[in-house]
């Protein structure tokens, strides 16, 4: 790529497809942890576009990313983590759309059912090539953790400081997780029958690793994140059957996941900051 100074703070050639390694990365970040409204998020980053957009104007972006937050009552965790990674991805000269896909109450949070629905609805209001999920309580630290797919899937959370910033364990794959349309498409999804805390990460993982894939990472100091300190949630108790229901992740695979997820949209709304999805997930079904 060519890539000349066109202004002073413009380093990029202008119409001309975005570069690989965008020249504004600045490396390590100490994070932002104060609580800010919506509305102060608005004001700062007016070039979010409707519907919680983010491109770059000086080039053409190599991949159209979709950034999917499950929820469920986490406001505060929301903005903050949004008020870090606005900024970041900007530097980064990414295309990204912003959703927040919220479980309705009252059942029991069902974070691979909802991650299917998530998938499922951003491809039918625009097609990505590559999909973030992103838990709403981590920090980014370091911009060069870049917001991108290939052809394996990305493991983004690796070095947390609720885990002294080490890998947590080898298979560890939690988080902010990353890969493409095609990866997810391939494996079939989540699997949908984790009901509450835990297993749902590890499952996503096996379906990867069966299929072939291998998990990348970052360094450990690239792929940097602060967890904002938080209690469970009610309505996301542990699920004690988590691990047995592990066992069976290769032989489910193909038959339950993105293809026999149930939900139903309640509502769907486009703001300046994000597509916001609320969806009831029926888990006795
Ligand atoms: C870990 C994993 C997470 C997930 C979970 C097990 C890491 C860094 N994170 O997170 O990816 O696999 O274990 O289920 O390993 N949420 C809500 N409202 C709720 C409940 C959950 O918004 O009532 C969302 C929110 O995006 C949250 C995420 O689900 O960040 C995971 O829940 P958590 O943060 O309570 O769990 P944690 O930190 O143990
Ligand atoms: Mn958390």
């Amino acid at each position: 790529e060519i890539m000349h100074f066109v202004s002073n703070d413009t380093l990029v050639a202008k119409d001309s497809v975005c570069p690989e390694k965008s020249p504004y990365l600045v490396g390590a970040l100490a994070g932002m942890f104060e609580n800010v409204t919506k509305e102060k998020l608005i004001e700062e980053f007016p070039y979010l576009k409707t519907c919680g957009r983010l491109r770059p104007s000086e080039c053409a972006p190599r991949q159209k990313i979709a950034f999917i937050f499950p929820y469920r009552n986490r406001s505060r965790h929301l903005h903050i983590t949004l008020y870090n990674l606005i900024p970041i991805l900007k530097r980064q000269l990414a295309d990204v759309t912003f959703f927040v896909v919220e479980q309705a109450p009252p059942s029991t949070f069902n974070k691979g059912a909802l991650l299917n629905a998530a998938f499922l609805e951003a491809e039918k209001l625009g097609h990505f090539d590559c999909y973030v999920f992103h838990d709403v309580d981590l920090i980014p630290l370091n911009d060069k953790n870049l917001y991108k797919c290939e052809s394996n899937p990305r493991h983004y959370a690796v070095a947390i400081d609720k885990y002294d910033f080490e890998l947590y364990y080898q298979s560890h794959f939690g988080g902010v997780v990353g890969f493409s349309k095609e990866n997810y498409l391939k494996v079939n999804g989540n699997s949908n029958l984790y009901l509450g805390w835990g297993g749902e990460d590890d499952d996503f993982r096996a379906r990867l690793v069966s299929k072939g894939y291998n998990i990348l990472r970052y360094p450990l100091e690239i792929a940097r994140y602060n967890m904002i300190k938080h209690t469970r949630d009610n309505g996301n108790e542990v699920n004690p059957l988590r691990r047995v229901i592990l066992k069976s992740s290769n032989k489910r695979q193909d038959i339950e996941g993105l293809n026999t997820v149930k939900y139903k949209v309640l509502n769907i709304t486009c703001e300046p900051l994000y597509t916001w999805i609320t969806v009831s997930i029926n888990n006795t079904e």
